[in-house]
């Protein structure tokens, strides 16, 4: 049996979606089923003075109209459950629908039931809210300045808490040689998968069992609190992720919707369906990033760093969202010292609520944010001593043979060669020649650029004991079952609910290698809250590393249970046999054997089992690993910018990762791709803009700018692999590093190309208007 871990195979889980075949929320059609349409708010922060529906509920087909009135005893609000202690943080849940105030454009004060969606669109209409406009605020530095708004009257000066963590002594930067400090601005971004969110409730009135299809990245995450608003039992209740077309974490967080669409189910005792549109999802769905970060770092002339201090002011948006509170802080604040060994850190965090969207986890959630911050303040060190940037990383990576190496936030980085990674991708992209070329070009007039990321990232997220002291209410280990079928063929259970990364491919291969059997003979299922006992779901990249963990170890005792038996039946001991290659051979006499497909078929018929062994060959596992895992990379871009339009033209882009054991190298190379088209998206193009009284001026793709395959040029992806000692797989996640890697890859590129003009720094997106006018500018002092 060849090797199947580690080979780029191709994903079995795609010929069903790319033939149009695959069962996504909005292909559920149950018979007598009815639609909801939701009634938005046009206003960022108004009071509701009346809303009528009585001209709504004549239209013919409509069914029913709810209210914030309506639901307001019946629907509890929805929890954030990442209440991050140690904070005073004051958590304000979002409401299933507005009843006195609104508080952001496009927040839902009625739902509308009809017989069909265009219906129950078009009766929107008829409904009549009368608001009281009140002055909005949606910048978080405006919000905590005096005399703003105040959108909670028990919310002074709209700061949600202020967290911090580690403590740099001041005589480190009175005495430092050198201080470099700047303010950094992480814009908001939006999620945008291919698929909106979307839910389908039916009600069985006889049995009070309430099945909700939705579009989750966690399904038992979602059963939990849908349980609980709605006052259902969780045996009652059955989430189902059907295929989930993307969610890039915008579908981690619970939402009112799909509570709505499961109340209105259970009130009319029919099943309702809910598809968000574009738009919605625009206005609705969780936004992210939307921090305020000014980095002081203080260092030697000769490029040593010796403390970081971080202060970030973030968003939180009008209601704190699952892990509105998470991401900003323990997220973005543990690992503000990056790759580095930085003897002191000190991080602050101000959470404040704006008249805006709220915001949640984006891939990375925070990682990305405190790469940024880390990898540009670390460039412009460089430019302040007059040291290449290269070489100011080649003397604070964190070096070979110091792991686990322990951040001063108390991280533990599991493995890792950092120098072997940046020297890799300096030869990948020919680094020495390439700042010949740009000297060259300097002289012709000709900006191009090079910028350097060498992030490291958390991810793997587990074990539970953190989670609790962090107070992310629930646990991370994760659940698996390996069943084997009396025929052989193996299903696999998950408690992780994958969405477009693969792990019904990787997860087969784990399957197949362990077993010595053909990938098609194991199938994964997951995110069915009926069909698995428990699972926190597929984010932060912990799939591979804790899903995968578990898969492991239920697969090992699989073949410990098969082994008894086999032995048993070649009567021998167990410990006479070796198992290899999909066979169970006596040692020395490897023609006495059984194969695997035949203990599958004796541990099912039960005929003939060893004393005490019981039937069937199934394992399971709850793991919890002992901590997270850290992958690091390095990322080289060289742009170009056009003096005259302002244009960046990528020209390149290397990433070499260490992602720990690789199970397949060309999802995993897919990984850090789709990555990088966000990362490299939120550097160039993507930004969510309100207008100063909340209106969401990004609502549609004519105004959000998306990555295009087009604006990207090939990129040379290589990798290193160490792997983590923290499971048994030695994977690291991958599915975020490119998201954390690329922003300060490309911005450093960007400036690197406007050094001859001065810029020192521009926020992100650098669109051409902004890099052109920075230009001007920097003609005009010249
Ligand atoms: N893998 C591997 N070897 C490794 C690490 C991972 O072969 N050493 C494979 C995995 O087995 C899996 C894929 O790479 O097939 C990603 O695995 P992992 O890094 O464990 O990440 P998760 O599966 O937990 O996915 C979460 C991550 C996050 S946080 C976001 S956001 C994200 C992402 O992955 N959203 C995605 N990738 C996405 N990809 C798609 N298509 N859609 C999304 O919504």
């Amino acid at each position: 049996m060849t090797k199947v871990v580690g080979k780029p195979l191709k994903r079995k889980e795609d010929p069903k979606l790319i033939t149009g075949n695959g069962q996504f929320t909005d292909d559920i059609k149950l018979t007598g089923m009815l639609y909801m349409a939701v009634k938005r708010s046009q206003h960022a922060h108004a009071r509701i003075k009346r809303i009528s529906v009585d001209a709504a509920l004549k239209l013919p087909g409509v069914v029913a109209v709810y209210t914030g009135k309506d639901v307001q005893d019946k629907i509890k609000p929805i929890r954030s459950i990442w209440l991050v202690p140690g904070c005073d943080l004051i958590a304000k849940d979002r409401v299933p629908l507005a009843v006195d105030k609104v508080n952001y454009t496009g927040e839902a004060v009625a739902v509308v039931i009809a017989e069909s969606r265009y219906l129950a669109s078009d009766a929107l209409d008829l409904i009549d809210v009368v608001y009281e406009e009140l002055p909005a605020v949606v910048h978080q530095e405006a919000a905590i300045e005096g005399s703003a708004p105040v959108i909670y009257n028990d919310v002074p000066g709209n700061v949600a808490f202020t967290w911090k963590a580690g403590e740099v002594p001041e005589e480190v930067f009175a005495n430092a040689e050198v201080v470099v400090k700047q303010r950094f601005y992480e814009q908001r971004v939006a999620a945008n998968p291919m698929e909106t969110r979307g839910a389908v409730a039916q009600y069985n009135p006889g049995s009070g069992e309430l099945t909700l299809w939705c579009t989750s990245q966690n399904p038992h995450i979602h059963r939990l609190q849908y349980s609980e608003a709605l006052g259902i039992s969780e045996t009652k209740l059955r989430i189902i992720a059907p295929d989930v077309g993307g969610g890039f974490g915008a579908k981690i967080a619970v939402y009112t919707e799909e509570a709505l669409a499961a109340f209105a189910a259970m009130d009319l005792k029919q099943p309702v369906k809910w598809i968000e549109d574009r738009q919605e999802h625009f206005l609705a769905t969780s936004h992210a990033r939307d921090q305020v970060i000014t980095t002081e770092l203080a260092g030697t002339k000769d490029g040593k760093i010796l403390a970081i201090r971080t202060r970030n002011v973030a968003s939180l948006g009008a209601y704190l969202s699952t892990m509105g509170a998470g991401v900003p802080t323990i997220d973005f604040g543990l690992m503000v010292t990056g790759a580095y060994t930085i003897p002191y850190a000190q991080a602050e965090t101000i959470g404040v609520y704006t008249n805006t969207t709220p915001t949640d986890a984006y891939r990375g959630a925070g990682k990305p944010e405190a790469s940024y911050q880390i990898e540009r303040i670390v460039s412009l060190f460089a430019e302040k001593i007059g040291m290449d940037p290269v070489e100011v990383r080649r003397k604070n990576l964190v070096q070979k043979g110091s792991f686990p190496y322990t951040n001063p936030m108390g991280c533990n980085y599991d493995s890792g060669d950092y120098q072997k990674v940046l020297e890799q991708a300096l030869e990948a992209a020919g680094y020495a020649g390439l700042r010949k070329e740009q000297e060259e070009a300097r002289k012709n007039g000709r900006l191009l650029g090079i910028g350097i990321s060498t992030y490291v990232e958390l991810c793997g997220l587990g074990p539970s004991a953190v989670a609790g002291a962090i107070g992310f209410g629930g646990g991370l280990y994760e659940n698996c079952t390996v069943r084997v079928h009396p025929s052989g063929k193996v299903t696999v259970l998950t408690g992780a609910s994958p969405h477009g990364q693969g792990e019904g491919t990787t997860f087969a291969q784990v399957v197949a290698e362990k077993f010595g059997i053909p990938i098609e003979d194991v199938e994964l299922f997951h995110g069915d809250t009926h069909m698995i006992s428990m699972g926190w779901g597929t984010y932060g990249s912990r799939t591979t590393p804790v899903a995968g963990g578990a898969l492991a170890i239920a697969a090992d005792r699989v073949i410990e249970k098969a082994i008894k038996i086999a032995a048993h039946e070649l009567e021998v001991s167990p410990e006479e046999l070796k198992f290899e290659d999909g066979a169970f051979m006596v040692k020395g006499d490897p023609d006495k054997k059984r194969t695997f497909k035949e203990i599958a078929w004796s541990a099912n018929n039960a005929w003939n089992l060893p004393a005490g062994v019981e039937p069937a060959l199934e394992g399971q596992c709850f793991f919890d690993p002992p901590d997270f895992v850290y992958p690091f990379g390095a990322h080289i871009c060289v742009v170009e910018v056009d003096p005259d339009t302002g244009v960046v033209d990528l020209k390149k882009y290397v990433s070499v990762d260490d992602v720990g054991r690789i199970l397949n190298p060309l999802i995993v190379e897919g990984q850090v791709h789709g990555g990088l088209a966000q990362g490299i998206g939120q550097a160039l193009w993507e930004q969510t803009v309100y207008s100063e009284k909340g209106q969401l001026l990004s609502g549609t793709f004519m105004d959000y700018a998306m990555p295009k395959a087009k604006f990207f040029p090939m990129i040379e992806s290589s990798f290193v692999e160490s792997p983590s000692p923290v499971n048994p797989l030695g994977a690291k996640g991958v599915g975020e590093t490119g998201t954390t890697a690329a922003p300060s890859a490309v911005v450093n590129a960007v400036m690197d190309a406007l050094k001859p003009y001065g810029v020192v720094d521009l926020e992100m997106p650098l669109t051409p208007e902004k890099v052109w006018k920075a230009i001007q500018k920097g003609r005009a002092v010249k």
